[in-house]
């Protein structure tokens, strides 16, 4: 039986070992640019491009049928998507499952909303490769995932929010009296999905001490993590450091932030992923 993990791009990954995988990419839309989210993109062009641009820019979700060509022809596939309270990512997913179920009869697609994005998106698909190589069936491997999703949380520095407020994904009181200089907003992603701004910090060192006060209110100890930076390989260095300082060990990985994340976490965010009790 062939299993097949399919994530869209704003995982952050473009491969796995040992594992068939496909992502599926998001676009970001700059004037007349279309860039796509996939492993040949340009982001430092795209960056340059973001920050000199002056008209509107905007992001949008994978059609049903690009996921259906990530789906190939695999007999079981898990996909995982980018939380559907800010994205028509996940709908369009469901839409191809049908399809694809319909079209070949005995094959069977799960469906993850993650309600989230990004870091604990990657905590999701390297659990289920981890299932897989274990050898579980398909059904368990779903069980599982969802008792997984319940210990994993998604917090955030954020640099600006200005383009989750020009795109309408967050609320115009909350966009406004943030978007200061110099301040992070410090949050998470909601139960529900969506962009829960906690804290407004002055400076980046103040907002890694208050993303060591959110683990430590979680409940973590020792679990994975995954850190996403856009382009804050020094801060994202000095949170692991924090990390190991806090709780005597850093049991992660650090990441790029691929087109879409990026696009939202604008530069110097971090985001981070982790699994609590
Ligand atoms: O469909 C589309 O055009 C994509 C829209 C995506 C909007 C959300 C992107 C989030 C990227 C930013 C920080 C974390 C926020 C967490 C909220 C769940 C990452």
């Amino acid at each position: 039986m062939k299993m097949k993990i399919v994530a869209d791009s704003s995982a952050n990954l473009l491969s796995l070992p040992d594992i068939d995988f496909g992502v599926v990419p998001l676009h970001i839309i700059v004037g007349e640019n279309d860039y796509i989210d996939d492993d040949k993109i340009d982001l430092t062009a795209m960056q340059e491009n973001l920050s000199s641009y002056k008209g509107k820019t905007s992001t949008s979700s994978p059609s049903p049928h690009e996921w259906e060509n990530a789906f190939g022809d695999a007999d079981v596939v898990f996909c995982i998507t980018i939380t559907s309270s800010l994205s028509g990512t996940y709908n369009s997913a469901v839409i191809a499952k049908d399809i694809y179920e319909h079209n070949h009869t005995g094959r069977k697609v799960y469906v993850l909303d993650s309600l989230s994005t990004g870091p604990e998106i990657a905590l999701f698909i390297e659990k289920i490769a981890e299932l897989i190589k274990a050898g579980f069936a398909p059904d368990d491997i779903y069980k599982t995932l969802l008792e997984y999703k319940d210990k994993t949380h998604l917090y955030f520095s954020l640099a600006s929010l200005n383009n989750f407020a020009k795109n309408g994904r967050i609320s115009p009181v909350i966009a406004a009296g943030i978007g200061l200089l110099g301040v992070r907003v410090v949050g998470k992603a909601s139960d529900e999905g969506t962009l829960l701004p906690l804290d407004k910090c002055r400076g980046e060192k103040r907002a890694l001490k208050k993303l060591i006060d959110h683990l430590k209110e979680c409940g973590y100890t020792d679990g994975k993590i995954i850190i996403a930076h856009n382009n804050n390989e020094a801060g994202a260095l000095e949170l692991k450091k924090l990390i190991e300082n806090t709780f005597g060990i850093f049991n992660g990985t650090i990441q790029k932030t691929r087109a879409l994340c990026s696009y939202y976490a604008e530069p110097g965010s971090l985001l981070i992923g982790f699994e609590a009790s």
